[in-house]
């Protein structure tokens, strides 16, 4: 396995791996990968011509991307190393170093291609938005604690140097001349970014959220692979395990398995809070995130208390009178986030809902402002929710004293 500097990595919020692909191993790859592209293509276009989507995505994408993690399978035995790449000591083994993990496994396996004309530059952001995860600090500090739970990988079949990231931004908020510069042109190089510049078989690995770009969307050819590794993995579709070798296969049942088990500890943690335990809880949240700490308490029951609010939605409202979003929050499957959809709603009824959002629902309050805005950087649109920080008041025992009391702190008590 190819040596990585983790302190460097924490520190900075992304690595360069040089020529971690072995150039026998690329070739492979490519033609593997260009299968996968010419399969994607043609669906594309047969389902812009007969109206079943707007356009040609490989036409009219600034970003063409597959997901070879999500329906329709493109593969079969031929492109089984596409899938394999995921396996390699350089990219699996370095995940699990990176995150302190035994045994990491990827998330959604991708590929980003070059458009068919210029696009230009795309907006500096953090593929981040707290409404759907929790603030950006509160997300930070569990990083400071106990490291990242996701890396995110680009590794460019060609030369790719699309990508510019800005050193050590994953655990900060924004600085003023950040936000300035954003503000003025959230299309041109901000102060302090750098320009990763990737020869074909080099790696760069990173922390969400760290600011970075997406710098010009040209006609270059580009097939760079794109995803990541985390502990609460979820594939949309397994179908693709059967066409790789027996090793391949095992491991990917195995983490596939492993993967599905941990909906019963996020089950475990509601139950927690519905039975008023909150060691019980803690122990879930453990289970999930071994070794997690305080912050990582926090940034867990801000999540939670989105899940409880989705499966309130799905028991005890009327489904006539959901917004989108929300009917769109109900399946959300995305274990990083502790949201496993309608098969965990499934397992609470309704009266139970009802307790849980109401032991929840502080939490949701104490993040919402009376106004809504959007900070540059920053995904999604205007939202009441905090962008940044995360209110003094809301601590782990703050929060289980207000089962009794329904406020968090000196806050407002609900209804
Ligand atoms: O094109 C890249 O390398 C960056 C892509 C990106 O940031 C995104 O799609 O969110
Ligand atoms: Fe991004």
């Amino acid at each position: 396995m190819i040596r990585v500097d983790r302190d460097r990595f924490l520190e900075e919020g992304y690595l360069i791996l040089r020529g971690m692909i072995p150039p026998r191993d690329l070739e492979i790859l490519r033609r593997s990968y260009e299968t996968l592209v010419d399969r994607q293509r043609g669906i594309w276009k047969e389902e812009a011509a007969r109206g079943a989507a707007p356009a040609d995505v490989w036409r009219a994408s600034a970003q063409p991307r597959l997901n070879l993690t999500r329906p329709p399978y493109l593969g079969d035995r031929e492109t089984a190393p596409a899938f394999e790449f995921w396996l390699h000591e350089n990219v699996q083994g370095v995940s699990s170093v990176l995150l302190a993990e035994d045994d990491a496994p990827p998330t959604e396996m991708m590929l980003m291609c070059n458009p068919v004309r210029d696009h230009g530059p795309a907006r500096w952001h953090r593929d981040f938005y707290p409404p759907l995860n929790c603030p950006l600090l509160a997300y930070a500090e569990d990083i400071l604690e106990c490291g990242p739970r996701y890396v995110q990988w680009n590794v460019p079949l060609y030369d790719d140097s699309v990508l510019w990231v800005i050193p050590g931004s994953h655990v900060r908020r924004n600085t003023p001349e950040e936000n300035a510069s954003m503000s003025r042109d959230p299309r041109s190089p901000v102060p302090g970014g750098v320009q990763t510049h990737l020869r074909a078989g080099d790696g760069v690995v990173y922390i969400l959220p760290i600011l970075h770009w997406g710098s010009n969307y040209t006609t270059k050819r580009r097939r760079t692979i794109h995803g990541g590794f985390a502990r609460l993995t979820h594939w949309h579709t397994i179908g693709w395990i059967e066409d790789l070798s027996p090793g391949a296969r095992d491991t990917c049942l195995r983490w596939n398995a492993r993967a599905a088990g941990y909906m019963n500890h996020g089950e475990a943690a509601l139950r927690a809070v519905l039975a008023a335990d909150d060691d019980a809880y803690r122990h879930a949240l453990d289970v999930l995130h071994p070794g997690r700490g305080e912050k990582g308490v926090v940034k867990s029951t801000i999540c939670l208390s989105k899940t409880a609010r989705h499966i309130y939605n799905q028991h005890c409202r009327d489904e006539a009178s959901l917004t989108a979003p929300e009917a769109q929050g109900i399946e959300t499957v995305h274990p990083m986030t502790l949201q496993w959809g309608r098969p965990l709603g499934d397992r609470f009824t309704p009266e139970e809902a009802e307790v849980l959002w109401a032991r929840f629902k502080p939490v949701d309050e104490i993040m919402q402002s009376d106004d809504s805005r959007l900070l540059p950087g920053f995904q999604g649109g205007e939202t009441r929710y905090h962008f940044e920080e995360v209110p003094s008041a809301l601590t782990p025992d703050n929060w289980y004293a207000s089962w009794d009391t329904g406020r968090i702190g000196n806050g407002r008590a609900h209804s």
